[in-house]
């Protein structure tokens, strides 16, 4: 058993305890309890529920926020994986960064969106030829998603409502245990400024250099793990830009956090390759390239579903 000092579980306490209240924390929970309630008896039995998390959080320097810290991360592998879990038969708490891709919508051109339309008459409007698969297909998906419960989409900003709606949805998910999953592809920000600490007006520009002392964001996935949903199968994923320590970094968290897996990828070779580093072994995975359109998500999400899968056997037995 972890002791409480090793989890850091006061400086998580005192995380929540000084963060900022969610403002919709009601209607998430009743969304949440909505969703999984009708999920918990699809068709007459119980689906298998996974949390995708997507994107960047965000680190607000002032409490009426005017500038804030921000990462990379454009919700590409959250959305796509989305689109593999659903065709998998999972439902699909989709924890997103507002602003960032969104799945069914990865084909469709977002610079400039609006051409894919045009209004042939002042009443009816039709889609270009060029865009109309794309567009028909990401509405269908989306739409049939949606209408059979396999798809709920919770947006979050900064740090803050992140964690809070991370612990909402494993709080929420307990019961569903081992056929409960969490995928954490967000880009989750290691330091932040505490709430109490932050000015709360813009900050002045006339007073020289800014110096700002950043804290490190406690590590929730030691408490996800152990007090949140201690049965739920979790998926971590790791980033480096330096290659030679990535495989390193990603096997030191598999043991840390005590996680069924760690994704270990790279910047810049994201799109093109993962490692799935676990007990049993490190697993290459790539795109199809003989596959017209094939994205690393597609192998990706089949090998972490047969994993799940064991271990919701191992679990049973
Ligand atoms: O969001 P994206 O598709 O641009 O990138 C995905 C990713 C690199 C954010 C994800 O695969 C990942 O590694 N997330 C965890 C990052 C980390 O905190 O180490």
């Amino acid at each position: 058993m972890s002791c409480i000092s090793e989890l850091g579980e006061d400086e998580v306490n005192s995380f929540f305890e000084s963060s900022p209240p969610l403002k919709n924390m009601e209607e998430i929970v009743q969304k949440l309890n909505a969703f999984i309630h009708l999920n918990s008896s699809a068709g007459g039995r119980r689906r298998r529920i996974v949390c995708v998390t997507s994107g960047g959080t965000t680190v607000p320097l002032e409490q009426r926020c005017v500038r804030y810290i921000d990462n990379f991360s454009s919700g590409n592998r959250g959305a796509a994986s989305t689109e593999n879990f659903v065709k998998a038969g999972y439902a699909v708490i989709f924890l997103f960064r507002r602003g960032t891709c969104q799945p069914y919508s990865r084909s469709l051109p977002d610079d400039p969106f609006l051409e894919c339309f045009k209004f042939p008459d002042n009443t009816n409007i039709q889609v270009n030829a060029s865009h109309v698969e794309a567009v028909k297909v990401a509405v269908m998906d989306q739409q049939a998603a949606v209408a059979e419960s396999r798809l709920l989409k919770l947006p979050f900003t900064t740090i803050y409502e992140y964690l809070q709606m991370l612990q909402l949805i494993a709080t929420a998910l307990k019961d569903f245990g081992p056929c409960s999953m969490f995928y954490l592809a967000a880009a989750v920000s290691d330091f932040y400024v505490p709430w109490k600490s932050m000015t709360e007006h813009k900050i002045e520009s006339g007073s020289g250099p800014l110096d700002i002392r950043l804290a490190q964001v406690p590590k929730m996935l030691s408490i996800l793990r152990t007090n949140w949903a201690p049965k739920a199968f979790c998926i971590s994923f790791k980033l480096e830009t330096d290659s030679k320590i990535l495989i390193e970094k990603a096997t030191k968290a598999l043991r840390k956090y005590k996680v069924h897996a760690v994704v270990a990828n790279e910047l810049s070779t994201r799109k093109e390759e993962v490692v799935v580093v676990s007990s049993s072994g490190n697993v290459v995975v790539r795109c199809d390239s003989e596959k017209p359109g094939s994205i690393v998500e597609d192998n990706l999400i089949r090998l972490i579903v047969d994993r799940h899968s064991t271990y919701i056997k191992e679990f049973s037995t």
